[in-house]
């Protein structure tokens, strides 16, 4: 059934080093090996010294390196994770709208900044009791920035859905640095950021209706709800304007021009329960007109409600929206990497609707209908739900009801819309099973390489040994390099990555150590400065009434205090600077039954702010191995009686 053959050696430096072995497995038999269940294909799938996983194209031996990056949002654990790819190993966690027991965010006061700087005032008042910070996030969307149609390796953006906030990573360090809270909006869901020129813009899709205001004036009365589509200044992180749109808003996209956005809506009735929201056969897109919004901002043709934001109304018959009807709830928009065909994904129709984009300036202009700018709607199969693409002009829908991927021509689909007697579905493969979103290596850019397809997998069922009722996903990596489909690994992940992208690891350069210029621990530099204290060769302890502040800096196996002193009651805050400047050293502060736990990179400052209110000897120790004599690397707080 299979045979080996030598493939092109890899000019990338880290897979050069090997010889690469791939594998011709038929189609049909790949079918059939998934429709008789997990035991069989899971096996093939670890990468273990079997000879069907070392013949694996997918498999990155031990110490050689990955060609790509891949982002994934990690969903209700409220994180952003790094993994390689094509070995899909999990190389990192981003904490982002979480707190992290291993990093300390959510802990540290650097993180505390970054997580409550951009609330609402409504945000601070709710929070105000409840430790100040929110206890959940649920990303979906993670995005990188972009420059002139591609990735440029500065930030990646996500979504939190549950709290309505925006994030941003920096890419040199892998850490967020801005999180705000978007007014007026509620429930961030679809979030894209502007292709051209740059970013510039993040498109941002409330997506469940609220009453504007929403402080109580109006309740259960629906015709008061809206839901909001937000530009957020990438920058910045201001939010830069909004628009009122009718309907639901899901999931967005822009163009390669940099003048449009379409958004896609699944609740055209403006329903509020289930069958409310599906009963009406017609749908839309809605295209936003970035120009003519930004002319309307400039023209003052806005109300401002909550957080000073200029929000324009987008309600049909405005000049800066197009309503383009679109059958029974469409979900996913893709734009397609040759700059012209938007895709928006049927969900509930089998159908994927093909918008081109050179059209939609008559649209504006009302010299065409509103369908006027649909030049194909290709059958693929029940539950498209998100499209992908290659370098030759095809896509790779994922349709959920059907547990399969379909590979589609986008020139015959524009052809059989025509009325010629084409077929435009080139390949289908089965998946395991309810696959929501895909994503191809550098799929969403103009640069887009037709090498690897992610298919992210609702249910995993019988693919991996059971863990109990609550399973994990399984994403599934699959070659598309060929003109069949292949699905060359499973991947279990962890509680719900609903997206993800591919990135080629020359457009990301992480620092492999901090810089002590950094300004993510401007407020301890500030202080310590007010001190007196020299970060660098801190061994200070300050006290300001019953404030105390504690300098430390660390070189393996010690920090500069064995112990300090405090009283029961004192504020105590702990600033420490890992002195080491070697990549992979990182050193850790615990404080044992303080609950107080954080991580300081090489050449990094980070410092935390706590009650000292239990009288006793408390040891601290570096929690990350760091040297032979790490467990000797501690001290000790006494903290004396009131
Ligand atoms: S949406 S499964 Cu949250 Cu990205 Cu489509
Ligand atoms: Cu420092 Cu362990």
């Amino acid at each position: 059934m299979t045979e080996k053959k030598e493939s092109q050696p890899n000019t990338n430096e880290g897979m050069s080093r090997r010889s690469v072995l791939d594998v011709v497995t038929k189609t049909a038999s790949l079918t059939g090996l998934a429709m008789a269940g997990g035991a069989g294909i899971a096996t093939t799938g670890m990468l273990s010294a079997t000879p069907a996983a070392a013949a694996n194209k997918a498999n990155v031996a031990p110490g050689d390196l990955d060609e790509y990056y891949g982002f994934w949002s990690g969903g209700q654990s409220g994180e952003v994770r790094i993994l390689g790819l094509p070995s899909m190993r999990e190389l990192m966690r981003i904490p982002v709208f979480n707190r992290c027991s291993a990093t300390g965010w959510g802990q540290t006061n650097e993180s505390k900044r970054i997580l409550t700087e951009n609330m609402l005032d409504t945000e601070k008042a709710f929070l105000a009791d409840k430790g100040g910070l929110h206890a959940n996030g649920d990303t979906h969307h993670p995005h990188m920035s972009f420059t002139d149609g591609t990735y440029d390796g500065r930030y990646i953006f996500v979504n939190d859905k549950a709290n309505t906030r925006v994030a941003r990573i920096r890419c040199d360090v892998m850490k967020v640095d801005k999180v705000i809270s978007v007014p007026n909006a509620a429930d961030i869901h679809g979030l894209r950021p502007q292709k051209y020129p740059r970013t510039g813009y993040v498109f941002a899709n409330g997506e469940h209706r609220v009453p504007l205001p929403n402080d109580g004036r109006y309740l259960d009365d629906p015709s008061k709800y809206h839901a909001i589509f937000s530009a957020i200044d990438g920058d910045s992180m201001n939010v830069a304007w909004q628009v009122i749109v009718d309907g639901n808003l899901d999931n967005v996209d822009a163009d390669y021009q940099g003048k449009y956005a379409i958004a896609s809506c699944y609740n055209s009735e403006e329903g509020v329960t289930l069958a409310e929201m599906t009963s009406s056969e017609q749908d839309w897109a809605v295209i936003f007109d970035i120009k003519a919004i930004e002319a309307g901002v400039k023209a003052g043709d806005f109300k401002v409600f909550d957080g000073g934001v200029p929000v324009l109304d987008g309600r049909k018959g405005s000049k800066y929206t197009r309503y383009v009807p679109i059958s029974n709830s469409p979900h996913g928009v893709n734009a397609a990497p040759d700059g012209h065909h938007i895709m928006v994904n049927g969900k509930l129709s089998p159908t994927v609707t093909v918008l081109d984009v050179r059209r939609f300036p008559d649209l504006f202009a009302d010299k065409i209908k509103p369908r006027g700018v649909v030049v194909a709607e290709p059958e693929l199969g029940l539950g498209p739900l998100h499209t992908a693409f290659d370098n030759k002009g095809n896509c790779y829908t994922t349709l959920f009801l059907d547990s399969q991927v379909a590979k589609w021509s986008i020139d015959l689909a524009i052809r059989a819309f025509k009325g010629e007697k084409v077929d435009p579905i080139l390949d289908k493969v089965d998946v395991q099973y309810q696959p929501g979103h895909n994503h191809t290596s550098m799929g969403e850019t103009k640069d887009a390489d037709g090498k690897w397809l992610i298919s992210l997998n609702k249910f995993s069922k019988d693919r991996f040994i059971n863990v109990g009722p609550l399973k994990p996903e399984n994403e599934q990596l699959i070659d598309i390099s060929g003109d069949k489909m292949k699905i060359v690994h499973d991947g279990p992940t962890f509680a719900e990555p609903h997206d993800c992208i591919i990135v080629h690891r020359s457009i990301v350069n992480p620092a492999k150590i901090w810089d002590r210029k950094d300004t993510y621990w401007k407020d301890a530099t500030a202080l310590a400065k007010k001190d007196g204290v020299d970060l660098e060769e801190a061994e200070h302890v300050i006290r300001d009434g019953n404030k105390v502040r504690v300098y430390m800096h660390s070189v393996a196996p010690s920090f500069s205090l064995p112990s300090f002193k405090v009283k029961q009651g004192d504020e105590v805050t702990i600033v420490i600077t890992n002195m080491d400047d070697l990549d992979d050293l990182t050193h850790g502060f615990t404080l044992a039954n303080y609950g107080v736990c954080f991580e300081i990179g090489p050449q990094a400052t980070a410092s935390v702010t706590f009650k000292a209110d239990m009288p006793g000897v408390h040891w601290f120790y570096c929690q990350w191995f760091c040297h032979a004599l790490h467990m000797e690397m501690r001290g000790r707080m006494l903290v004396e009686k009131a």
